[in-house]
């Protein structure tokens, strides 16, 4: 929850430390030559049913291979680490519209002026709700990445994320802090419950992972990125990533030291930005590490998945996570690659941070 779980649920850092303490071997997914199979993306090729909702662009939906057959990240100095998006299977999802950029301040704010709506990270966590927690340390407030001054382990993600008091999405980085000025930088410290009241109200709903990936591969076939297997083309930056030495600073090659405006860097080929780096983005699965092996285990083409039907995470079985993916701005090829785009993020579903943020999408129809 909020104050253990604040730190603890830190989703792909937690999956990293956990899978380095070697809690990769309870996954069921046996490493096998099929895991490399990426076949075709058939996209459908009906026109989208009406003009596009304000925002939001088309993705046509259609069959394609969903997962990741890489089997290590940081340059393989993490072996094992992305083996929960595998194997490698084969999903059909219906066409939908999706926002073209992630849910910025400003958009969150008409939001909650609108509802007078007040995000977990907000709330004031109570003795009832967290007994045996000292009196001090129940105060609203939310995870926020502080750099290290000195190289340290990349084993211990407490070294450089702290539970800060006061920490929202008004307050990015805590007291004193402000999104003045930023109202089109993506909307952070939301929780899994924060996206879903943000969705309803705005006549939406949080993509199911299989929608998101469907979308974020763009057309493409088990390409590395949502733009193509190379990481720079050309020396161009793609994403909002980390550059420099994890954690100690973030030089900026790309542009933005830490979180950047929406739609700085090219869109892929459906249209959408920021599908890779700058925040993570919730989807409405629940996180199984295991989920893909079970469903793939079936056969055949597995149609508009929703995702298991309870959370189950090895590393932390008590916490109740919902999938991320695309990664954030402090991803590096150092540490977390989760913005290769067939790789999965986790997160305990109350806890927000200041680099987790989230995309809806709308079928036809209007509310969901
Ligand atoms: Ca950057």
């Amino acid at each position: 929850m909020m104050l253990a779980g604040g730190i603890s649920a830190i989703m792909a850092f937690k999956l990293v430390q956990s899978d380095l303490a070697g809690s990769s071997h309870e996954l069921a997914s046996p490493v096998t030559s099929s895991l490399s199979v990426f076949a075709a993306t058939i996209p459908n090729t009906a026109p989208p049913p009406g003009p596009a909702p304000a925002g939001m662009v088309w993705i046509p939906g259609g069959e394609f291979s969903m997962g990741s057959d890489s089997l290590c990240e940081g340059f393989c100095s993490l072996p094992g680490v992305t083996r929960d998006a595998q194997p490698i299977r084969r999903v059909y999802v219906d066409g939908f519209w999706m926002d073209a950029t992630e849910v910025t301040n400003g958009q969150f704010d008409k939001f909650v002026k609108a509802t007078g709506y007040v995000t977990i990270a907000e709330r004031t966590p109570t003795a009832e709700e967290f007994p045996g927690a000292p009196p001090e340390n129940l105060v609203a407030g939310s995870t926020v990445f502080t750099p290290t001054p000195a190289p340290v382990p990349l084993t211990d993600h407490y070294r450089w994320w702290r539970y800060q008091k006061g920490a929202d999405w008004r307050h990015p980085e805590g007291p004193g802090s402000s999104i003045e000025g930023r109202g089109n930088y993506p909307v952070v410290h939301i929780a899994y419950d924060d996206a879903v009241a943000y969705a309803k109200w705005a006549g939406k709903r949080l993509p199911t992972e299989a929608e998101w990936e469907f979308a974020a591969r763009g057309g493409l076939t088990g390409q590395i990125f949502a733009w193509g297997n190379e990481f720079r083309p050309g020396g161009k930056h793609m994403a909002n990533t980390f550059q420099g030495r994890f954690p100690l600073k973030d030089e900026g090659q790309d542009g933005f030291a830490g979180i950047a405006p929406v739609a700085q860097f090219p869109p892929n080929s459906y249209g959408l930005y920021d599908i890779a780096g700058n925040v993570w983005e919730w989807c409405s699965d629940w996180y199984r590490a295991d989920a893909y092996a079970q469903l793939a285990s079936a056969g055949g083409v597995i149609r508009n998945p929703q995702g298991p039907a309870a959370p189950w995470d090895p590393a932390e079985p008590g916490e109740k996570k919902r999938v991320q993916r695309g990664g954030s701005f402090l991803c590096t090829d150092q540490y977390c690659t989760r913005y290769m785009v067939g790789t999965r993020g986790k997160g305990e579903a109350s806890t927000g941070s200041n680099h987790i943020g989230f995309r809806c999408v709308k079928t036809k129809g209007g509310m969901e």
